[in-house]
């Protein structure tokens, strides 16, 4: 009989309770995102993958006609790669399948340039199937990058090769390869190459591409692909720099324009990309450059934590390994993200609105703390103040970053927001925030707050706001890096959080027995100098290294082409100063300069850093590096290529051929620019194996 009771009751409030009217969600405003769209910026981090024949040849950008002989990796198993990634908390990854060289991973039938013609499962293996493969096993997604550019084919720049290259997209989306969850499509397109063995420079045809067709073509074959890129077709743009940041705000919206407005059309959402180490694909001079794990963190931070998703590339080495650095660092930045994203003091508060749409539990601010990225807190449409949240901790807490979330199935629409916590009986300003979109992940005013009560408050929004989720995170204190300089002939190294310094010159990584830094290390040669920092609890920072040239202080400019120019500010060791030869004054490319060090050494490398002015104006991107003991008899130790300046304007090292002779005198040459016609250089450095 109770039974029965309580059943009527029950049916009888349901009864009632579809009689009153249901407070109706908002309209959607402006442009939204597809649901594939909204999967995708939900997997937020994620891994890259650079290999190829650039990994043999130590290019950034292959010409086209290197051999495909020279792929072969000793002990490549893409299952421990995916099995890292994945243990990082990567949720996918995207392969470069085929890269500007135009060396394909896979046995394809639109080129013979590809891996069967390669010694590796002599010509059996299929490198893009097993990289697929390991992703299902290990439960992350796998995603292709395939370049336009293509360095190798013959008709490259004329209509054979778009049969050719759609061809390609087929092939890798047509069901061997599974789901594939984005195709990146690279803007880059540098004009020369090898191109059958033509050998020159070429110019797209406007459209060449057609990506209107390419997109169509994805569509058919795999509806859930996102498309990065594709000129402005495409489902995702790119973030703006090779560094990984995306700037905040960050829009989502796009403008057809190929200007990022909040008036944008279409939800086109950034993604960061960005190297764990110098370059795209693994070079040994580029060892000692893997970004520390609060590297790491910042740049997710200002990817993902701005709404955008991050790539992240970790290239295999030329066994097919990744390098224990970069697992290190890659390791060590999950353990900062847990850290960071373990403790929400937001859990477990209570809110309360300055208004709730129709009053109703469905749109309450509880739901700011459930967890539940699609249950959201709004307000009434015909609201007109400035909505805010009352919020009160479960207890007094120390943060110092502010997450929150919109759900963006409804668009993106707050513009204006702040966030004030109650501090000496008042309220004080902790954040003043643009838009949230997807995410932002900020930093408060002046570092950490103290408190159990904050206000919320949305001072621009484009629509009613519609907020998902609000946490309160620590970010977690990871150790100060240690930072290693070259000063004249010595090696300085400082820890600007105090600390012990340790030290190694042997190539290893320093431990708590490594010699303690504790005056300058005299290092005229140059060498590579490790270090980290410990501090009296045991604990110990990422390992620091820095590979040092040889000493400029003796150095003398001896002759330049380009008179007037200013060759001193390319050995002066400072970043911010770069030789450049005059435009208007007619020096062109070539212009070279000629320096005496002082005493000869045995050099192994040089080289060479961009003007890094973000300007690209006279940047040199062809280069004849001569050698001579005595500045008679010269030499020439390397010519050739440095590859996307324009998108990556890093340092680039070059190792040179062996001499004889100790070397005194080096002659750099600038033979093409990138943009406008003169030459420059912001810093050319050498190395020498005296030191081993
Ligand atoms: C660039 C390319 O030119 C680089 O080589 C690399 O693949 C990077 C991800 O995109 O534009
Ligand atoms: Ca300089």
């Amino acid at each position: 009989m109770k039974q029965l009771i309580t059943s009527t009751i029950v049916s009888f409030a349901f009864a009632t309770g579809l009689l009153q009217a249901e407070t109706q969600a908002p309209k959607p405003y402006g442009p939204i995102p597809t649901k594939q769209q909204v999967d995708w910026q939900r997997m937020e981090y994620y891994g890259f993958v650079h290999f190829g024949l650039n990994t043999y040849t130590d290019r950034e950008w292959g010409y086209g006609d290197e051999g495909p002989k020279l792929f072969n990796p000793s002990d490549f198993e893409a299952d421990r790669i995916v099995k890292l990634f994945k243990n990082a908390g990567m949720t996918g990854v995207i392969l470069t399948a085929k890269h500007h060289d135009g060396f394909c991973l896979w046995p394809t039938k639109t080129t013979t340039h590809n891996i069967s013609k390669s010694p590796w499962k002599n010509g059996k293996g299929d490198l893009v199937f097993e990289f697929a493969k390991a992703c299902n096993k290990n439960g992350i997604k796998f995603g292709t990058y395939i370049s336009p550019w293509d360095r190798n084919h013959k008709d490259y720049a004329k209509p054979g090769y778009i049969k050719d290259y759609y061809g390609q997209i087929k092939e890798l989306l047509s069901g061997k390869y599974g789901q594939v969850f984005e195709i990146w499509f690279d803007g880059a397109n540098g004009g020369d190459g090898y191109y059958g063995g033509a050998k020159e420079s070429r110019t797209i045809p406007k459209d060449y591409y057609n990506f209107p067709a390419v997109v169509k073509l994805i569509r058919g074959l795999q509806p859930n692909c996102i498309i990065w890129g594709a000129g402005i077709y495409g489902d995702a743009r790119w973030g703006g720099s090779e560094a990984g940041h995306v700037s905040y705000p960050h829009w989502s919206a796009f403008s057809e324009k190929g200007t990022l407005v909040k008036e944008g059309k279409r939800w086109v959402p950034a993604e960061g990309d960005t190297s764990i180490r110098r370059g795209w694909f693994w070079h040994e001079s580029a060892n000692n450059s893997v970004k520390s794990p609060n590297h790491l963190l910042q740049v997710w931070l200002e990817s993902v934590g701005r709404g955008a998703n991050l790539i992240l590339n970790v290239p295999p080495d030329k066994n097919g390994h990744i390098y224990p650095a970069d697992a290190e660092a890659l390791m060590g930045f999950k353990e900062l993200r847990e850290k960071l994203l373990a403790r929400d003091f937001a859990i477990g508060a209570k809110a309360k609105a300055s208004n709730t749409r129709g009053n109703s539990a469905k749109f309450s601010t509880k739901n700011l703390f459930d967890g539940n990225l699609e249950t959201y807190w709004t307000i009434d449409d015909n609201y007109k103040d400035a909505p805010s949240v009352e919020i009160t901790l479960p207890q007094k807490s120390t943060f110092d970053m502010v997450r929150l979330r919109e759900q963006i199935r409804l668009g993106q629409r707050v513009s204006g927001f702040k966030v004030y916590a109650w501090e000496n009986e008042s309220w004080k300003e902790i954040l003043d925030g643009k838009t949230i979109g997807n995410q932002v992940i900020l930093p408060t005013k002046g570092g950490k707050v103290t408190t159990d009560k904050l206000k919320l408050e949305i001072t621009k929004t484009l629509a009613v706001p519609c907020i998902t989720e609000l946490s309160l995170l620590l970010r977690p204190i990871a150790l100060a890096l240690p930072k290693i300089e070259r000063k004249e002939n010595d090696v300085h190294i400082v820890s600007e959080g105090g600390g012990t310094i340790r030290y190694t010159t042997d190539g290893s990584d320093p431990t708590d027995k490594s010699s303690e830094y504790k005056q300058p290390i005299p290092l005229p040669h140059g060498g590579t100098i490790k270090a980290r920092v410990f501090d009296n609890e045991d604990n110990q920072s990422a390992v620091v290294a820095n590979t040092i040239g040889v000493s400029k202080a003796d150095w003398k400019i001896i002759d330049t082409t380009a008179k007037g120019s200013s060759p001193q500010n390319a050995i002066d060791d400072n970043p911010k100063t770069f030789w450049h030869t005059h435009q208007n004054q007619e020096q062109k490319p070539p212009q070279s300069f000629t320096v005496d060090m002082g005493s000869p050494c045995m050099l192994t490398a040089f080289s060479y850093l961009p003007r890094q002015d973000g300007t690209t104006n006279g940047m040199t991107d062809k280069y004849i590096f001569e050698v001579s003991p005595d500045n008679q008899t010269w030499e020439k130790v390397a010519q050739g290529e440095f590859s996307n300046l324009r998108a990556n304007p890093i340092e680039h090292t070059v190792p040179i051929k062996k001499v004889e002779n100790p070397i005194r005198y080096f002659r750099f040459t600038g033979t093409r620019a990138i943009d406008k016609n003169h030459v420059s250089a912001a810093e050319i450095s050498v190395y020498s194996d005296s030191s081993k």
